[in-house]
């Protein structure tokens, strides 16, 4: 991902432009289907927009995911022995770490790791006030970076956790990337429990992605406040709109941010020129059938082993095994 940046630098002569996210900026807005990477969603107000979009009716994603890990979290974690750490990715408010910590004996250790600096703060206090002998360490990075646990812990036998189907915000042969990133971190015979969005009626994912009360178009315009208040861009929020739809060929959502009229907008020095109608494409929600995603994880070089799903089989949480030796350097 690294040398793709650097390449991406090279071809565009960014120059001065060190920055990670001004360079991410400028690439995206550079490309003929201008695209953001919606890891940037996350800053402080954008995280909160998140926990206000799972408590939408129309999002059933997270209530779904909840119900399931409420059910089976035994099955789960049970096994897990004393001193071991749970490593999240992507973590968020943690507030569906909880339920595992209700199965966990009191000595095991927990690693959150996010690009979102006060959804961690918040959640390690909330969590502090709550397991008061639980040793909370979190990691603000990016996960599909190379991952280095704190000393003390690296030895430690790991349990990876990666709820909310943030697997799905990636192309399935990205995420499958990713998942040799994370088992290559956790090491050998590591677990993963994995929460995976199902395909369903789109009509049912097109209203998740377009709620009534407008969070989530708040939630992806707020990517341009962001880049106007750290990159020092202009660009008029209500010169844009919020479009979700559902592309039933790639089995994903799409988020986009439609420009309302010709405009210009300037970042970092450069101007870039919108087109009324023309999109920013901000986001990919994947859906997947259940066989489809233990292929991805498979690919990745896991184990598919147990799935545990809602009645309805609207959500799905997969339980994958890293080998004992084997591909990669775990
Ligand atoms: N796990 C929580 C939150 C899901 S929202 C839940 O299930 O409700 C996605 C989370 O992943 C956000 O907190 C966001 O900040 C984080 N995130 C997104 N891309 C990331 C990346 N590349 N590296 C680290 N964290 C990331
Ligand atoms: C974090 N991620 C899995 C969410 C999703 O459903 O793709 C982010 C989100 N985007 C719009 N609503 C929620």
């Amino acid at each position: 991902m690294r040398r793709a940046q650097t390449l991406a630098k090279a071809h565009l002569d960014l120059g001065e432009v060190e920055d990670e996210f001004a360079s991410s900026v400028i690439e995206g807005l550079s490309n003929a289907q201008k695209s953001l990477p919606c890891r940037y969603f996350y800053d402080a107000r954008g995280s909160a927009l998140f926990e206000d979009i799972t408590r939408l009716p129309e999002y059933y994603p997270t209530r779904t995911e909840t119900q399931i890990l409420m059910d089976y979290a035994d099955d789960m974690v049970g096994s897990v022995g004393d001193g071991g750490l749970l490593v999240e990715f992507g973590s968020g408010s943690s507030l569906k770490t909880e339920i595992l910590l209700d199965h966990l004996g009191s000595s095991v250790a927990y690693v959150p790791i996010d690009v979102s600096e006060t959804a961690l703060a918040d959640a390690k206090a909330r969590l502090m006030r709550r397991y008061p002998s639980l040793d909370v360490r979190p990691i603000v990075a990016d996960f599909s970076h190379a991952l280095t646990f704190p000393a003390d812990l690296a030895a430690r036998e790991k349990t990876g956790f990666f709820p909310g189907s943030t697997i799905g915000n990636l192309a399935p042969q990205e995420a499958a990337s990713l998942l040799t990133v994370f088992g290559r971190a956790l090491g050998r015979s590591s677990r993963l429990i994995i929460g995976v969005d199902l395909k369903k009626d789109p009509r049912r994912l097109i209203d998740a992605y377009n709620d009534q009360a407008g969070i989530t178009a708040a939630f992806n315009l707020n990517l341009l406040r962001r880049i106007n208040r750290e990159l020092g861009a202009n660009f008029d929020e209500q010169g844009f709109r919020h479009r979700a739809i559902y592309d039933p060929a790639k089995g994903r959502i799409e988020m986009h941010l439609v420009s309302r009229h010709d405009q210009q907008v300037s970042v970092c020095g450069r101007t870039f020129h919108f087109s009324a109608g023309e999109s920013i494409h901000t986001e990919n929600s994947y859906k997947y059938a259940l066989e489809q995603f233990r292929e991805v994880a498979r690919a990745s070089g896991w184990r598919p082993a147990r799935v545990w799903t809602d009645t309805r089989e609207q959500f799905s949480v997969h339980e994958l095994i890293w080998p004992k030796a084997g591909r990669g350097c775990a």
